[in-house]
Order: structure tokens, then C-alpha cells, then sequence
């Protein structure tokens, strides 16, 4: 998968992206992430890439031109532009499953209080939010939504099916988890995960999950009716 991101500020993704599992997914080849630099396509002789909203009101807004030519660089025939926007659908696991098929994304990071709606009306696809809150820029919105696409791209994760198991691949949060030693400062591992009746311990995550579901996000349960 290619990955092109587009933004004000190329080097917020070079700590995230050279770490751990994405560093790993480069060196494989199973991703290849490029940066560009929205300014380098500012026909401005200052580099200029943002400009006072029309209508009024406070802070800048990205200029069509600059933002619109960046996109026109790298987009091939089968890519498929993202802009991460708090007005956009909200990312799931479901989206981020989806995406991961996807051979050629570019993400298209915003700054300021916005970008021109032009540059939507001509260059993208789809807007999507990390959630309901406002960041300072969509960089960061960028680095989750790459991290929660590529744990889908097969062979990214060390176990083929270790994304399978997560939360909500069932559509309810996860169970809990316990690993050495068997008591903890006097808090004793569940013996039924000591004992080796796979069926059992199956059957106790899965009430686990269902009650961590019922009490933190109920939300969830609403459309489950399942085994
Ligand atoms: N999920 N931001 C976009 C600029 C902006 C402001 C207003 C459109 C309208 C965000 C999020 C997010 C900050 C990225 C504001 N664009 N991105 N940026 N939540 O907060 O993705």
C-alpha cells in the first residue's frame, strides 16, 4: 500500500512512522509512506498557502491552488483522497478495514480553521473525523488513521489474526487479560485461565467482554443480537 500525506508540517510524522510495527511494515514493504510538503506547491513567492475567509470572520483558511496542485502530484488512477476533518464520518474499525484495501490512499492534513470547499468539491473522496474534538491540525488525525489501517494489511501484525481478536471486530469492547506472575500486590489471575478448559475460558471473555461492554459503552450493544 502506498500512502501519500500531505500537510503543512512533513516532519510531525517522522517520530510515529519509524517505531515499532509501522517501521517494520516499511522495512517489508508492506507500506510505503511519502511526505509532502503542501508549501512547496504555493505559487507564492513567500510560500503562501492560506488567505482571509470571504464572508468574514476569525482565522485563515488553506488556499484551492496550492492544496488542489499538491493532491494533482502524487494522485494515480486508483487512489483515494481522505480529508481528516472533524466534520467528516467518524473512524471504526469497520472504515479502517475498508481503507486498509485500498492500494494507493492520500491523506490531506488541514490546518488553520479549514480549507477551501473547493478543493473537496474537486479532489476528494471522502472526509473522515478520529472523533469529536478539534486538534490544532490534521496531522495527528493522519497518524491514527494510517495506524489503524495498516494493523489490516495483512502481514503488518506479527499473528495473522491477532486484529481479529480486538475489540470491536465482535462489535463489543475486549476482555481482560492477565499474564506472570499468578498474584499480583495480592490480586490473584481468574483460576479459570489457569485451569486449560478452552471452552470455559472462552465462555468466561466472552461474558467478560459483554459486561466491560454493558458498563462502559452501551452504546455498542443497541443493533447485537448474536450467539
Ligand atoms: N479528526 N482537525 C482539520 C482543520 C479544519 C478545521 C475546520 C475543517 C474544518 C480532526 C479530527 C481535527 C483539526 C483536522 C482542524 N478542517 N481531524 N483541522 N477531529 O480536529 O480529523
Amino acid at each position: 500500500m502506498i500512502i501519500d500525506i500531505l500537510s503543512l508540517f512533513p516532519h510531525y510524522f517522522t517520530g510515529p512512522f519509524d517505531e515499532s510495527i509501522i517501521k517494520r511494515a516499511k522495512e517489508n514493504g508492506l507500506a510505503e509512506i511519502r511526505l509532502t510538503d503542501i508549501r512547496d506547491f504555493s505559487e507564492n513567492r513567500h510560500r503562501k498557502v492560506d488567505d482571509r475567509p470571504y464572508g468574514g470572520g476569525p482565522g485563515m483558511v488553506m488556499m484551492a491552488e496550492p492544496v488542489v496542485n499538491a493532491i494533482r502530484h502524487v494522485k494515480t488512477s486508483e487512489a483515494h483522497v481522505v480529508y481528516l476533518s472533524p466534520q467528516g464520518k467518524v473512524l471504526t474499525a469497520a472504515k479502517s478495514r475498508q481503507l486498509s484495501k485500498e492500494k494507493h490512499l492520500i491523506l490531506l492534513c488541514g490546518h488553520y480553521e479549514g480549507i477551501d470547499q473547493r478543493i473537496l468539491d474537486l479532489e476528494v473522496d471522502e472526509e473522515i473525523s478520529i472523533g469529536d474534538y478539534v486538534l490544532t491540525n490534521g496531522c495527528l488525525a493522519a497518524i491514527v488513521l494510517v495506524d489503524a489501517v495498516l494493523r489490516f494489511v495483512p502481514g503488518v501484525l506479527g499473528h495473522e489474526h491477532a486484529a481479529d481478536e480486538d475489540s470491536f471486530e465482535n462489535g463489543i469492547l475486549d476482555c481482560p487479560h492477565y499474564t506472570r506472575p499468578e498474584v499480583f500486590e495480592g490480586l490473584a489471575v481468574p483460576t479459570v485461565l489457569l485451569g486449560g478448559n478452552h471452552k470455559e475460558i472462552a465462555n468466561w471473555r466472552k461474558d467478560q467482554a459483554l459486561k466491560k461492554t454493558m458498563n462502559t459503552r452501551p452504546d455498542l450493544l443497541k443493533f447485537i443480537i448474536k450467539d
